[in-house]
């Protein structure tokens, strides 16, 4: 008995537990009611009686140790398992920095930047307004007969009828209120969000963007556009670039013109992007008609005026070779993620 007791002494000695269950594993098969220790207690009474001083003093020995083995290893696994959750809601401030993904501007929001500080360096001021508007401001002002086919359901989305209110056609309708409210001279430009009842198409989409400009002053003439709008092409499109304007018709401006650029792509000689024609429509433009000025509460015979409109659709796709208009609307990051490094602002 006395060897067995010293072989269990020894097993007590040398016992570790890496986990609460493997320690408590050990506890019942020592210590329970039908373990190892308990059961000698039970021999203990056949033990011959000048041997009992000795066996009891060493049973009570393994009773002692192996509770005491029992509970140190288990205090110790339990307190290594604290520290790690504290440890765990603090920082690790080793950890590599997880940086925010970072986006990018929308290639449109790109171009209308560039379009923006081109005239504000040269004294325009951009003027903005809603993007519902009443039959005045985006038709009647702006000399539209009452007939005219734009003001058809088929081609501007109606909030209400009579009085007709609208989703805007133009921005023009910015460029109206700040007639109203202003007196020249006046430069400014207008960028905004239109809306068109239109089919959608790799060229033609129901909502768009455009950049309108205005300019009115005393003896404003058809030569001071000119050179604006050079000026404009050339900052935009490369000091290369030539422009021409080729005679047209809007109801607000008379006369009126189609200005185009020369095809930086193939230096005019004729590419896909031109047509092969050695030139790329970007904008209308025209004096604006005297009517306008006086719907608005400006003095025709003392004032004249120049005023542009163009597309920004249309310029992103010329400058970036996009040739499905569709691509602005889908926010696909795989098309994004090519703009991530065109800069401005
Ligand atoms: C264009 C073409 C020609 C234009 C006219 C006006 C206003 F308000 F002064 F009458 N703003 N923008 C205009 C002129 C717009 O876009 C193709």
């Amino acid at each position: 008995m006395l060897d067995k007791i010293n072989d269990l002494l020894e097993e007590v000695k040398e016992f570790d537990a890496k986990t609460i269950e493997e320690a408590e594993a050990f506890r019942i098969k020592m210590l329970s009611k039908k373990g190892t220790i308990p059961a000698l207690f039970q021999d203990f009474k056949s033990v011959a009686p000048e041997e009992r001083k000795e066996v009891g003093k060493k049973l009570n020995e393994l009773k002692q140790a192996a509770s005491e083995k029992v509970n140190t290893v288990k205090k110790r696994i339990a307190a290594a398992e604290d520290s790690r959750k504290t440890a765990g809601d603090k920082p690790d401030m080793t950890i590599p920095a997880n940086f925010d993904p970072i986006g990018s501007r929308h290639p449109l929001s790109v171009i209308r930047n560039r379009i923006n500080s081109i005239f504000q360096r040269i004294g325009f001021v951009i003027s903005e307004g809603p993007e519902i508007e009443d039959d005045w401001h985006n038709f009647s002002a702006l000399n539209f007969p009452e007939e005219h086919p734009a003001r058809d359901m088929q081609d501007t989305f109606f909030v209400n009828k009579n009085p007709d209110i609208a989703l805007r056609t133009h921005t023009s309708s910015v460029q109206v209120r700040v007639m109203e409210t202003q007196q020249p001279p006046i430069r400014t430009i207008s960028p905004g969000r239109v809306f068109r009842n239109e089919a959608i198409s790799a060229r033609a989409h129901c909502i768009f963007h455009q950049v309108e400009g205005l300019y009115i002053d005393e003896k404003v003439s058809f030569a001071d556009m000119k050179q604006t709008l050079l000026f404009f092409a050339r900052e935009m499109f490369g000091e290369q670039t030539d422009i021409r304007l080729r005679p047209s018709f809007f109801p607000f401006t008379e006369p009126s013109a189609e200005m185009d650029v020369s095809c930086s792509l193939c230096g005019s000689k004729g590419c896909t992007v031109c047509k092969y024609s050695g030139w790329i429509e970007i904008m209308g433009c025209g004096m604006v008609d005297p009517n306008v000025l006086e719907n608005c509460g400006i003095d025709s015979k003392k004032y004249s005026g120049y005023a542009f409109g163009m597309g920004i659709e249309r310029i992103a796709m010329i400058s970036y070779q996009i040739n499905d208009l569709r691509m602005f609307f889908e926010n696909d990051l795989r098309f994004l993620k090519q703009f991530e490094s065109a800069s401005p602002h």
